[in-house]
């Protein structure tokens, strides 16, 4: 299912149907933002023009953010998926530790698998690979290296074929990562229009502005769903206490602190920031936890201070 707007394209039997949304389900939405998310299984009423979609099945699973800084509401991303990738490139645009370890973060609070797959890995100038290597190791995280624009059979691509075989699955990346590129490289007849990389802002132009699921050719029965580049992704649903359970590289450490609560921030006897200090938990990763605690707000916040160090 894609959506754009209020019309929905919904595959039944293997064609697809526009349909309307029934306003009924936009009550009693509470802090949701809407109905309907790319991935749902819906029932729908054929007999209207336009068909409409009558209900939604519950999700087995989803992932949601905070619609944006001045929506508190939750919006969900897709839902229904049996794996997340998240797509990074080496270079142009260049990788974001802070974009990667919220959506990664998000997974983890959903528990819903994630794989990070470090695209155009042919441009690592700067010979940033090695680092993120060790980084998302410690993290626990499944890694995939490629390089879209060899195609079908560039580095890479044979495993991620394999693993996307009969299940569905979720894309998520920043603009001009090379999703659409990864995409056309796993099966060239899907034939997804490649951006083109702005000059300008070395970003990619927006050429996906909203979510679609792609039937892939491979298996029998596998799915893509291609997400939008959300520029910061805040997970929904966080709170102080749970946000330090998503970050697995502090888990060994964090037993050890002396509160057992503690947020790693300010509390004395922290051992992550003992780990920390020592190079044992990369500085990139405490930095996104601190960023999203800071966020979540809560206690009279040493967020002031921080900022004031970083500036
Ligand atoms: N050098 C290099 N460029 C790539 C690679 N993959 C994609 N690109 C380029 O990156 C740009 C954006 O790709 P696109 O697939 O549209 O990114 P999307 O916005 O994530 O869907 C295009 O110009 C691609 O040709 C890669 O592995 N190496
Ligand atoms: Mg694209
Ligand atoms: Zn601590």
């Amino acid at each position: 299912m894609r959506q754009d707007a209020k019309v929905c394209h919904v595959e039944v039997d293997g064609k697809v149907r526009l349909c309307a949304i029934r306003g009924r389900l936009f009550e009693n939405l509470g802090d949701r933002k809407g109905p309907i998310a790319v991935g749902d299984h819906v029932m729908i009423d054929p007999t209207g023009d336009p068909q409409s979609i009558e209900s939604v099945i519950p999700r087995r699973n989803y992932l949601s953010r905070v619609a944006s800084s001045h929506d508190p509401r939750e919006q969900i991303l897709l839902s229904n998926v049996d794996h997340m990738y998240v797509i990074a490139s080496i270079a142009s645009p260049g990788f974001s530790s802070n974009r990667t370890d919220r959506i990664l973060a998000a997974c983890r609070q959903r528990d819903i698998p994630a794989t990070l797959i470090f695209n155009k890995v042919d441009i690592d100038k700067k010979g940033v690979l090695s680092d993120l290597r060790d980084t998302y190791a410690l993290a626990g995280v499944p890694l995939l290296e490629t390089c879209a624009i060899e195609g079908y059979d560039g580095p890479g691509m044979e495993s991620l074929r394999q693993s996307l075989m009969n299940k569905v699955s979720g894309f998520y990346g920043a603009s001009g990562v090379g999703k659409s590129t990864l995409l056309n490289a796993i099966d060239p007849s899907l034939n997804i229009k490649v951006g083109k990389i702005s000059k300008y802002w070395t970003a990619g132009k927006h050429t996906t502005t909203y979510s679609q699921m792609h039937a892939l050719p491979i298996g029998e029965d596998s799915w893509v769903i291609d997400t939008p580049g959300i520029r910061v992704f805040r997970p929904f649903g966080l709170t102080r206490e749970t946000l330090r359970d998503l970050f697995p590289d502090f888990s060994a450490y964090q037993k050890k602190c002396r509160f057992p609560n503690c947020t790693h921030d300010h509390e004395p006897e922290c051992e992550v920031f003992e780990a920390l200090e020592s190079g044992l938990i990369a500085p990139t990763r405490y930095g996104s936890y601190v960023e999203m605690l800071d966020e979540i707000g809560g206690t009279q916040s040493h967020a002031d201070e921080d900022e004031d160090e970083e500036s």
